[in-house]
């Protein structure tokens, strides 16, 4: 079972004493006089934006998150934080680099970051920072930089997951409990014991809520009686959209697993054309001890049960795949939004709040059944954007900052907190002049986003595609396709669902020839050797 980290604490126990330093002395002694903020940097894998009620979507005023809400208040809010490549392994690449894909090696899933490039943790530490990592790593190559950590062995396992760390000697050790109290533990425990001498740079990376979405048990019958809300493009039937609409397969209907993915495991056969089986359910759940398996059992079995005998048909089934699939995806947020308010709380408690910079985000967007999807990848808002959070001691609080960021500026970002000057091959800026502007641009802001998407022949076959984003208009390029290469234009102000393509309309041909320009030119300043 899990145990408090803070009940086994040494520096606790101290605490507890009669004439034990308060927080507050404590906190004048915080490293040692070094000036330099502590940075906590909290990553969700696949947390789409819609599931944050401080971001006002109509599924998260059903389910609100109030931890992640207080950190909006209290600090700044993103509404145009983007990612260059939607997908986990590079956009992890790009955090830990500050590189596009491309530069870092990491362009698809499976591949392999160029080994010789610098991870800014490796730059933190040089820089007298004390680093930890506590989570999901996914990429192939071992954490490089870092005083601490523990990480999930690739997607990391939902219950009793395996945990290597940097004093594990290479082995993977599993550890009894729910992942994401577990990684929020190994958080604490890390802030409870580092080095008090030193600022700290903290990244602490959900598992949850990526597929297959599987809940803690506490959460299970969280949100059974809520209906939530159909997306308004739920049955987008993909008019005037290409071959890379017709050809993907991440759709609710027909690429969701009866079974993995809605965990209905008293089916006998996979009715969807996913791959997806019964033994692949039952590798994550017989990972839960007797007592958490009987409880979900007893929460899971007869809801299938009466599913089941419903036989339900065409509409009714996908709203029932949808709601099966939005309930227990936000119940796994339920936890992450827990583990955001026990970290607060400790930085409250322990005088760290007044200096140490909060970052809250995902390592992508995610479609909670826009487009009839879910999974990611598409350069489309959903999947494009990313939630961004960030709370700065003494800075604005419970503002909105319409700058257009990336996940790039993280790597300049805290390298600026730390007093290092960026690499030269970095192409992000620090967002500490935004943040100190209370969100707002400072001038000579960029205007243009570049992104770019590789990951094929992959499950969801989305199509490789590249392109330019600016505040209001967006210019796709699909390419590698059986139809050949093609272009789509949205005008993201009149159309935020993104469902006229505007390609080819004349009144739009300044500023599609406008976004061509931009598109060209980053491909040739940042040297792009496909698209
Ligand atoms: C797994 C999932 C995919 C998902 C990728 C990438 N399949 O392969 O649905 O797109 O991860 O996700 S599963 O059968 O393993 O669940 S990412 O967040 O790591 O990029
Ligand atoms: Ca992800």
């Amino acid at each position: 079972m899990r145990q408090n980290p803070l009940a086994i604490s040494g520096a606790l126990l101290l605490a507890s004493m009669p004439g034990a330093m308060a927080p507050q002395e404590a906190k004048a002694q915080e490293n040692n006089g070094d000036k330099r903020l502590n940075i906590i940097h909290i990553m969700t894998d696949d947390h789409s934006f819609q599931a944050i009620s401080a971001y006002g979507h109509p599924l998260s005023r059903q389910a609100p998150t109030p931890n992640l809400d207080r950190l909006a208040n209290e600090g700044i809010r993103f509404d145009r934080a983007y990612v260059e490549n939607s997908l986990s392994t590079p956009s992890r690449a790009c955090l830990m680099t500050g590189l596009y894909s491309h530069q870092s090696g990491q362009r698809t899933l499976e591949g392999l970051i160029d080994t010789t490039v610098t991870f800014v943790p490796e730059l933190l530490r040089k820089a007298g920072y004390q680093t930890a990592l506590m989570g999901k790593w996914h990429m192939l190559c071992e954490p490089r930089g870092f005083d601490q950590y523990y990480i999930l062995n690739g997607q990391g396992e939902y219950y009793t997951p395996v945990f290597k760390s940097d004093h594990s000697n290479g082995e993977y050790i599993p550890e009894e409990g729910y992942v994401t109290d577990l990684i929020t533990d190994h958080a604490i425990k890390f802030l409870e014991e580092r080095d008090k001498d030193k600022p700290f740079c903290l990244y602490v990376h959900h598992k949850a809520p990526h597929r297959n979405w599987i809940p803690d048990v506490k959460y299970v019958d969280l949100y059974e009686d809520v209906v939530f809300p159909l997306p308004e493009t739920f049955h987008d039937d993909y008019a005037g959209k290409g071959e890379a609409e017709r050809v993907q397969r991440m759709r609710i209907d027909e690429d969701m697993s009866m079974i993995y993915d809605l965990k209905v495991s008293e089916l006998d056969e996979e009715p969807s054309r996913s791959k997806h089986t019964f033994g692949m359910l039952e590798m994550g759940l017989s990972r839960m001890d007797s007592t958490t398996r009987a409880k979900w059992e007893a929460a899971y079995g007869p809801r299938n049960e009466a599913f089941l005998r419903s036989d339900l048909k065409g509409e009714e089934l996908l709203e029932w795949k949808y709601q099966r699939y939005i309930r227990d995806y936000l119940r796994c947020i339920r936890s992450v939004d827990d583990s955001v308010g026990e970290i607060l709380e400790y930085l409250d408690s322990h005088g760290l709040a007044d200096n140490t910079i909060v970052v809250y985000t995902s390592d992508q967007g995610f479609y909670m059944g826009e487009h009839g999807w879910f999974d990611k990848r598409f350069m489309y808002e959903e999947s494009y954007r990313t939630p961004l959070i960030i709370r700065y001691p003494g800075g604005k609080a419970g503002k909105v900052s319409e700058a257009l960021v990336q996940n790039l500026d993280f790597a300049p970002t805290y390298l600026d907190v730390a007093g290092v000057q960026a690499l030269p091959q970095m192409s992000g800026r620090s967002l500490l002049p935004v943040i100190k502007k209370g969100g707002k641009e400072p001038c000579r802001w960029r205007k243009y986003l570049y992104y770019h998407y590789y990951d094929i022949p992959s499950e969801h076959n989305v199509l490789k595609h590249d392109g330019v984003s600016d505040k209001r208009y967006k210019l796709i390029h699909f390419y590698g396709g059986e139809e050949g290469d093609y272009s789509e234009f949205y005008d993201i102000k009149k159309d935020p669902n993104e469902l006229s393509n505007l390609y080819g309309d004349k009144r739009y041909r300044r500023k599609i020839a406008r976004l061509q320009k931009q598109l060209d030119k980053f491909r040739t300043e940042l040297a792009i050797d496909e698209y």
